[in-house]
């Protein structure tokens, strides 16, 4: 696959500086209305940067596969876009798409392929409600167990079967590890009743389980709750969650569609309160990645 690595951030893989990786899905069209997309995007890019690491956004632009956006093309990735998976990655480069937006799975393996141990998102694709009739399983999973790459997400939205999603990452031998938290976050909320078997309170701890992971080989979540002022009440975001899954069901949504439309949905229906709290969870979590690629660097250099 080629992979077109920006000049800055090749230079920071020679030197052995830290990077995060960031997926393009979050910052389009798809994952977040305009303007709060750009606003998370220059939010996310900033304090990766202020902490002292390297920002990679990925994406297909123009038919090839990106790593690292410079500045001037950054507006490209807040349009219109269609959604890239990992599977979905050989069809975008092989038809030349414009715009493709990365998801978590398409992600992590263009990250792996440059050598980026690092990622971080909002919240990860999982288990969906139902799956045990239609299967639909987000491809996220797997490639978080597959590729060399730590993840970084305030846990998952509450519209997918979380337990089934906390299972699953058991079963495909991802460790997911609390950062001061007990329980799996249901993203714009701290907490979901799922209790985590590993909670890590200290950054330099968080590191030495991280390297250890890489050495091993695979992936590995770090659940990040939502900052408490910004989180939402957990009723209200329920409510939403199922008006939201309601109208997908009703305009026959399936397969990588569900997605979009439940988080446009969900959007709209609290007035801006998800979005909010979406911008606030993704730099919080861009903001411990980039605190996590520092530590790391240290580590393996
Ligand atoms: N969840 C969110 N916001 C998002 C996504 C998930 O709260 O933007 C996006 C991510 O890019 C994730 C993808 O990788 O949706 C998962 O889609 P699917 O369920 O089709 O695998
Ligand atoms: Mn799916």
């Amino acid at each position: 696959m080629d992979v077109r690595i920006s000049p800055e951030v090749a230079d920071a893989l020679t030197e052995r500086r830290p990077i995060v990786a960031l997926e393009s899905t979050i910052f389009s069209n798809l994952g977040l209305p305009s303007p709060a997309n750009g606003e998370a995007l220059v939010r996310c890019l900033g304090v990766i940067r202020a902490t002292g690491a390297v920002p990679a956004l990925t994406a297909v632009l123009d038919g090839t596969a990106r790593v690292g956006i410079a500045e001037s093309e950054q507006e490209r990735i807040l349009g219109a876009a269609r959604k890239v998976a990992e599977r979905d990655l050989a069809i975008a480069l092989g038809e030349a798409w414009d715009f493709g937006a990365t998801t978590v799975s398409a992600s992590l393996a263009l990250a792996a392929r440059a050598g980026i141990h690092v990622f971080a998102t909002g919240g990860i694709g999982g288990v969906h409600r139902g799956a045990e009739h239609h299967g639909d399983v987000s491809a996220d999973l797997p490639a978080l167990a597959r590729h060399p790459v730590v993840t970084v997400s305030a846990g998952a939205k509450s519209f997918l079967d979380l337990p089934r999603t906390v299972e699953m990452l058991e079963t495909l031998g991802v460790p997911v590890v609390g950062f001061r938290c007990d329980e799996f976050p249901a993203f714009t909320v701290r907490t979901s009743g799922i209790s985590l078997n590993h909670r890590v309170d200290e950054l330099r701890v968080l590191v030495r389980v991280a390297a250890a992971r890489l050495r091993i080989g695979g992936g590995m979540l770090v659940c990040n709750p939502i900052p408490a002022d910004a989180a939402l009440d957990a009723d209200v975001m329920n409510a939403a969650i199922d008006r939201a899954l309601r109208t997908a069901t009703n305009r026959g949504a399936s397969g990588p569609s569900v997605t979009p439309i439940v988080l446009t949905e969900i959007a709209s229906d609290t007035s801006g309160q998800a979005v909010r709290a979406n911008l606030a969870l993704a730099e919080n979590n861009a903001r411990l990645a980039a605190d996590l690629a520092v530590g790391l660097a240290g580590v393996r250099s």
